[in-house]
């Protein structure tokens, strides 16, 4: 896994959950040991933790036990105490009987108890309170999941110096079923104390901001939320945004190479008597899993004749869970006797099509039945993620197997290849596991194949990068001073400069000649989901209009959009150089700094060019123009397919896969912005067109500002003397960030300000 040293700048992680990472097992002996425990949590974070070692507050998962700080690994737990009362009233009560049916699509009944709410708010002060106490100076707290959603506000009043995130790792409700919570302000006050807000998916983030818009009246910008200042405090910006979370790939990859572990699928096989198919479930007994439709498919099939209890064996690990909450003994109950029946009905001596095994297993054991598996059945009626399937693909090197997936699991928006099911349609289903079950061996190549390559883009490095570096964004923002105490970030206006962008910014602002460029869309214009909405932040744009007046400051603009879409946004840009369409387009570079150069002219398009483009577009308005929400935007050079408004995620990445296969058919150059797809007859980006306006200006420093993956391409091309800042979370190869377009502009401003005197408000 890539080095993820860097990821808190040397700062202190404390991890808060419920429970600690790890089980107390006793041996023979009767000598006890800790142990990291199975789970979700557990598996996606564990590789982070282990390189940067960490304090980790949560439960030791024994009532009424006091249990004293203990080391393992690089990390020192630190237990929280719990009674019998609080597990039952805040654990088992609010947080799995209110919160967990709740924020999944209320599949069971949320109840709804004031006493449950006392304890959920008491126990998060708690934990508040111990976290506190054992956070270093100036430390990032990342808070889990949906049990202590109300820690970040209260541990905000407690630590001002810390940063602190939250990541949930289940869905958000939408804001129509959050209403029904009659603490629903006071839970999204609690979770607007943090920095960062990491969700698995869009569509949980899209759920939050709007129920926070809703029930606390704050206003969000595109993935910020903007949380106003009180008497004694000054506003503050939250980063509410999807991460979607992944596993250490290259481990599980690791495991399922050695050869015992194998030597151990082939003996599970053996074991089960050679079955012609395998096919394995792996999941928490829990009703949101549905286990009770997989094995209603199974059981139908088999007495329909449709598959052969002969040939097939299907097991079903269900690891033991919440076994004290009365949903659970009744689902467990139910899953039992179902199991029974189905091997009743349709078992043999010494033969039972179904394997049903209630327990805990290791790393090793789990990778070995996923070799074993010919078919992984997941099918969720509702879940943030689910890891088992990501294992199952990163497991599966030989190519083989096929991947069941609910199109209600998070993983469905990554994992395009897998057969998607909607699990409560039980014909569907059941077609879905014959087709599994008979899937020719080229198929399954194409499809693990695609599996395979999508969880290793996002593997677990790459989700802590994006995510921590979106936190570590804020902490930059609040450094420590050099003599220990902490110190406020400069404040310009109602937003907040790091000071480390501070200081280069001085320096750049007192050198004779200075180019500053910068991008449009979420960099000087909040994000919004038209783009002709879109408009400029003013205290960016009296910045830069203030720069460009200014003796041997060069001002551009490097946009994705063409000129006519930048036109349609009402931006006056008198004075400034402007590139449109990613260099394609580019006006103004006659009025540079001091008057210097003049652009390169832009050719038209030659007759091929103008043919593959016109074929193209009658392509994409043939086969996107009737889709709903989706907007086709010609260019001078090519033409862009935006699918932010198509109202179902899933739907907007396939139609905007569908139109990369067309456009690269075409020959075309194909560029990947956020949820849009953009395709030129030629080749151009924004770090060729800063080269050109370098070459055409008096020789100087850049100070550049981006937020989007094409930014990167200019981010690239700067020096050490220069400034790059990306805006907003994300991977980048930018020197400095900040949070937002309102913070970019705070930057501007100060710029403006240090170079001119004049004072930019930011009103
Ligand atoms: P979970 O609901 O726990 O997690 P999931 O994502 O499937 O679900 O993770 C389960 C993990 O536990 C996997 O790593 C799996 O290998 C392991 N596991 C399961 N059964 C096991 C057994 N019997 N023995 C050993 N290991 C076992 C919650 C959310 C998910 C989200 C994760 C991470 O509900 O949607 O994906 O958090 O954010």
């Amino acid at each position: 896994m890539t080095d993820m040293q860097d990821m808190t700048g040397g700062r202190e992680l404390v991890m808060v959950s419920n429970r600690l990472p790890v089980d107390r097992v006793v041996a023979d002996d009767g000598s006890t040991a800790w142990r990291t425990s199975p789970g979700g949590l557990v598996t996606a974070v564990e590789p982070i933790v282990e390189q940067l070692g960490c304090v980790w507050v949560g439960w030791a998962g024994n009532a009424d036990e006091r249990i004293d700080p203990f080391e393992i690994g690089s990390m020192r737990l630190a237990p929280v105490e719990l009674s019998g009362e609080d597990v039952e009233l805040y654990y088992e009560g609010f947080s799995n009987g209110t919160l967990w049916p709740l924020y999944h699509d209320v599949i069971a009944q949320p109840q709804y108890h004031r006493e449950w709410w006392d304890r959920y708010q008491q126990v998060n002060r708690r934990f508040a309170e111990r976290v506190a106490q054992e956070a270093a100076d100036d430390a990032i707290v990342w808070v889990h999941d949906y049990q202590l959603q109300l820690v970040p506000a209260m541990l905000r009043e407690l630590r001002p110096d810390l940063t602190i995130a939250f990541f949930l790792h289940i869905p958000f409700p939408p804001s129509r079923l959050f209403a029904q919570l009659p603490w629903r302000k006071r839970i999204v006050e609690g979770l607007l104390g943090a920095d960062v807000i990491g969700f698995q998916q869009v569509t949980d983030a899209v759920a939050f901001r709007t129920t926070a818009e809703r029930f606390t009246r704050v206003p969000a910008l595109g993935n910020t939320i903007v949380v106003p200042a009180t008497a004694d405090r000054s506003s503050r910006t939250v980063l509410a945004q999807e991460f979607p979370i992944s596993i250490d790939v290259e481990a599980f990859a690791a495991v399922a190479e050695r050869p015992e572990v194998l030597r151990r699928a082939q003996e599970i096989r053996e074991e089960l008597g050679n079955p012609r198919t395998l096919m394995l479930g792996v999941d928490r007994l829990d009703y949101t899993k549905g286990i009770r439709h997989r094995l209603k498919a199974y059981s139908e099939l088999l007495a329909d004749g449709e598959i052969d209890a002969s040939d097939i064996v299907f097991v079903q690990v269900a690891t033991p869970s919440r076994e004290r909450v009365e949903a659970y003994r009744q689902l467990r109950d139910e899953v039992e006797v179902t199991v029974g029946r189905i091997n009743g009905e349709h078992g043999a001596i010494g033969r039972a099509p179904l394997v049903y095994l209630h327990r805990a297993y290791t790393r090793d054991e789990m990778v070995a039945l996923y070799l074993a598996a010919d078919v992984l059945l997941v099918t969720p009626l509702r879940d943030g993620m689910n890891l088992v399937a990501k294992e199952y693909a990163a497991c599966r090197a030989d190519e083989r197997g096929v991947l069941v997936l609910s199109e209600f699991a998070g993983a469905a928006d990554e994992l395009r290849d897998a057969l998607l099911v909607n699990p409560h349609d039980i014909e569907g289903l059941k077609a879905a596991i014959v087709r599994a079950a008979h899937m020719p061996g080229e198929e399954q190549r194409r499809r693990m194949r695609s599996l395979r390559r999508a969880v290793y883009d996002n593997d677990v490095a790459h989700w802590a990068a994006g995510y921590l570096g979106a936190v570590q964004a804020v902490a930059e923002s609040r450094r420590v001073g050099p003599s220990g105490e902490w110190t406020e970030p400069i404040q310009v206006g109602a937003a907040f400069v790091p000071r480390s962008i501070d200081d280069r910014v001085r320096r750049l602002a007192a050198r004779p000649s200075l180019i500053v460029a910068t991008d449009f869309d979420g960099t000087l214009a909040p994000i919004v989901s038209r783009p002709q909405d879109a408009r400029i932040l003013p205290r960016a744009a009296q910045a830069l209009d203030v720069l460009s007046a200014s003796p041997g400051t060069g001002v551009a603009l490097l946009t994705g959009r063409s000129l006519a879409g930048l036109a349609e946004t009402g931006l006056r840009s008198d004075g400034w150089i402007v590139s449109g369409s990613h260099g394609s387009e580019l006006v103004g570079l006659d009025r540079g700094a001091d008057g210097a150069g003049g652009g390169p002219a832009e050719g038209e398009l030659s007759e091929d060019e103008a043919q593959r483009l016109g074929r193209l577009t009658r392509r994409f308005e043939r086969m996107l123009g009737g889709e709903a929400g989706v907007r086709l935007e010609r260019k001078p050079f090519g033409i862009a397919v935006h699918a932010r408004e198509v109202p179902d995620r899933q739907q907007a990445d396939e139609l905007l896969a569908a139109a990369v296969v067309l456009g690269t058919a075409e020959g075309m150059h194909v560029r990947e912005g956020k949820e849009v797809r953009e395709f030129s007859v030629r080749a151009s980006d924004k770090g060729s067109v800063l080269r050109r306006i370098r070459d055409a200006l008096p020789p100087g420093p850049v100070l550049f500002l981006g937020d989007d993956v094409t930014d990167e391409d200019v981010f690239a091309t700067l020096g050490p003397d220069d400034l790059g800042i990306k805006v907003g979370a994300g991977e980048t190869a930018a020197s400095e960030r900040v949070p937002d377009a309102e913070t970019a502009a705070a930057v501007l401003a100060l710029l403006a300000e240090l170079r001119t005197g004049i004072v930019i408000g930011s009103e």
